[in-house]
């Protein structure tokens, strides 16, 4: 199919050819690169979730329910859950086919997992195109799964908006463990199983960790984001409609602000960042590698006679001599 198609498709939120596309993506296929460029222009609009925390904490059954609300609201909604530790991608991810199984046939939802097949960065990447895609594709709203552990939930978190991070009783050990990066990028805390023991004993910890961090935090911005601990069910829907409720505070919060601005320039600085990087890094491999005067700065280098940073350093001048871009 033509790369116009393709993009035309998207736009008129085509599920098969949306589905084929982000294959493409996690492919790394030098087509979906081109194609997501074209697709750049007709994003922006989506409101982007990120939802993290633990394994097993109901993260899936959660979002399951928040489909639910915003399909009644008559909004479309993407879906990608991101496993890092899972080597499967492409369609559903068993776990989250059954969680969310009910919305696989609804028009207005789009849902895909993706595991990790190489780099970190990759997988990142990758989402990072998909929830742009699906953003492009018309969905009102994109959810972003990660299960948090580590760098990897930070670093795919970043696309999103509003970040909710879920939790639940008896985490106590878990949440103290908790470095203090994990409680600045979260918006909205949830605890969910709250039909188990101890669900307030948990809601109390979090509320004074968040305290303890607000203490901390050298930039205030006015108005301030009051961080909300909500408890949910997420098995019988108890407590969704008050997180949905405190999303939308959230997204107003973030427009008022003014804050939804500087999001999409530090985005924005970011996307040029990697596309700079990559392109520079393929122009070296690809292009300078070749060229005859490499070749004799290698063979000065290996004799001693320049070392790798001056050598390396006369190669970026004649580089910026060109258009590397050419
Ligand atoms: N008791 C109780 N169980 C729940 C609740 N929500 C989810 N569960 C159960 O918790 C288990 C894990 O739910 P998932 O939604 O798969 O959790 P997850 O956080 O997405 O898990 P990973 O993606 O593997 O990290 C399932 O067996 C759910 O049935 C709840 O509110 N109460
Ligand atoms: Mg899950």
């Amino acid at each position: 199919m033509e790369n116009e198609t393709i993009v035309k498709k998207v736009l008129d939120g085509d599920f098969k050819t949306i589905a084929r596309l982000i294959t493409l993506i996690e492919d790394e296929n030098p087509k979906a690169i081109k194609i997501v460029s074209k697709l750049h222009k007709y994003t922006g609009k989506a409101h982007i979730i990120g939802v993290t925390g633990p394994p097993g904490v109901g993260k899936s059954c959660l979002i399951s329910r928040l489909i639910g609300e915003y399909r009644r609201k008559n909004k479309t909604v993407g879906v990608v859950a991101v496993d890092p530790t899972s080597p499967f991608t492409g369609g559903a991810i068993l776990g989250d086919r059954i969680r969310m199984g009910e919305h696989t046939l609804d028009k207005g939802v789009f849902i895909r997992s993706m595991g990790s097949r190489g780099s970190l960065g990759g997988l990142s990447r990758a989402a990072g195109n998909t929830i742009k895609v699906l953003d492009a594709s018309g969905k009102d709203l994109i959810i972003v799964e990660t299960i948090g552990i580590g760098q990897t939930q930070v670093d795919i978190v970043k696309y999103a908006h509003t970040v909710i991070i879920v939790l639940m009783p008896k985490m106590g050990d878990e949440i103290q463990a908790m470095k203090t990066g994990f409680y600045e990028i979260g918006d909205i805390f949830v605890v969910n199983k709250a039909d188990q023991e101890d669900a307030d004993k948990t809601v109390m910890l979090i509320e004074d960790m968040l305290k303890l961090e607000k203490g901390k935090i050298k930039e205030k911005i006015i108005p301030e984001w009051e961080k909300p601990v909500l408890k949910t069910v997420a098995l019988t829907g108890e407590g969704i409609s008050k997180l949905v409720e405190k999303i939308e505070e959230h997204k107003e919060y973030l427009l008022k602000s003014g804050l939804i601005e500087r999001f999409k320039e530090e985005k924005s600085e970011t996307e040029v960042l990697d596309a700079l990087t990559s392109i520079l890094q393929d122009y070296v491999l690809t292009r300078v590698k070749e060229t005859e005067e490499f070749k004799v700065l290698v063979k000065k280098t290996s004799g001693g006679e320049i070392d790798p940073y001056s050598a390396a350093n006369q190669l970026i001048k004649k580089i910026l001599q060109k258009n590397v871009l050419s």
